[in-house]
């Protein structure tokens, strides 16, 4: 069957009919005739892109529902990794969507890869698993060697200790993870930012730091404290050159929102709170530093947080919403490396 093409104004007259929703715009685009409902087609149109966002695409694909599933499979199918290296690959992949930030489809999305990966190269990896897995650390590796927030570099031992066994068992050969780790050194991976939501650039780098205003839990004094966002955890010291934090807040089971409180006053506008979503009113688990310097748990039921300003604070929200989203991904990581062990 032929490629579709469709010039940027089709997606026009669907965006000027209110279609703006991924699964409304093609469907709008199979009734004007202008697609077949065929799933090779709807794939080829994806993955072709002309004039799509790639954020559309990347919620399309991400459905649950039994169309997109196979739309997704046609649409791996789309690209060709045949003599390209896992890095190589992953950079083509990553740049056709934009990837979602819920795990569950990021483990899909990222499954459908691996196998395509391995189906194109045959013989490089023992398993999909493998591949899976590599894919995810090598995006965990460009994360900690382009975020200017993260300090710590991992040299290439800790990348080859990382990938210890996963190849049902064994280990990779040096060779073929010294190429990958210099690839990705010496360029990161691009990733399509088409709209305002900015939550997949920053799954990849939610790392960040700054200065902003926090509430007390018992005696509401407002703070001014550097915050440094690493690991799932919001640590904040009273001054960026403290070695030891004042307080750590984890953000396992935390949720994050933006605060309209009309009455707050001036100077803290720009609020978000943190809260525990299945368990409020009860005390959130943290420590903190008394006044006698002891390290005591936490007396908040939320974290009320003031930015400088509304972008700041959105963009604190998306990291700190994006460094919550990285705690399923890191289990389905570790069930994974599991489920090769068990099989040895
Ligand atoms: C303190 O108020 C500070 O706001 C503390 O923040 C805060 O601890 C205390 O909360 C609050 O009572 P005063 O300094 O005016 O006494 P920081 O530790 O950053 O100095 P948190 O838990 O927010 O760190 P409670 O819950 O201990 O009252």
């Amino acid at each position: 069957m032929e490629a579709v093409y469709l010039p940027a104004a089709c997606f026009c007259a669907a965006a000027a009919n209110g279609f703006c929703l991924p699964l409304q715009g093609i469907q709008y685009f199979i009734e004007h005739k202008l697609l077949t409902p065929d799933i090779q087609d709807i794939a080829r149109f994806l993955y072709k892109g002309e004039g799509l966002n790639k954020t559309a695409i990347g919620t399309y694909l991400g459905e649950r529902d039994p169309v997109n599933l196979q739309v997704l499979q046609a649409f791996v199918d789309c690209h060709e990794f045949a003599n390209l290296n896992l890095v190589q690959a992953l950079r083509q992949f990553l740049w056709s969507f934009r990837l979602p930030g819920e795990a569950q489809k990021i483990d899909r999305m990222m499954e459908a890869f691996a196998t395509r990966y391995c189906l194109c190269n045959p013989g490089i990896f023992q398993s999909t698993d493998t591949c899976y897995v590599l894919s995810f650390s090598i995006i965990m590796l460009n994360t900690s060697l382009h975020n200017p927030n993260v300090r710590d570099k991992p040299p290439f031992e800790r990348f080859v200790s990382m990938n210890r066994g996963i190849n049902n068992g064994s280990d990779l050969p040096e060779d073929q993870l010294r190429n990958l780790f210099d690839s990705i050194k010496s360029e990161p991976f691009s990733i399509p930012e088409d709209d305002g939501n900015d939550l997949t650039h920053t799954f990849f780098n939610p790392d960040r730091e700054g200065w902003l205003l926090k509430l007390g839990g018992r005696v509401k004094t407002w703070k001014r404290r550097w915050f440094i966002l690493t690991d799932n955890c919001l640590y904040y010291f009273e001054f960026t050159t403290d070695k030891e934090p004042r307080g750590i807040i984890p953000l396992e089971n935390l949720s994050v929102q933006k605060v309209d409180d009309p009455r707050k006053p001036v100077g803290v506008q720009f609020c978000l709170e943190l809260y525990n979503p299945s368990c409020r009113g009860q005390k959130i688990k943290a420590c903190k530093t008394d006044g006698d310097g002891r390290v005591v748990e936490g007396k908040h039921e939320s974290y009320r947080i003031s930015a400088a300003n509304a972008e700041e604070r959105d963009q604190w929200i998306e990291a700190i919403r994006a460094s919550i989203t990285r705690v399923p991904f890191y289990d389905l990581v570790s069930s994974r490396k599991k489920k090769i062990a068990s099989k040895q």
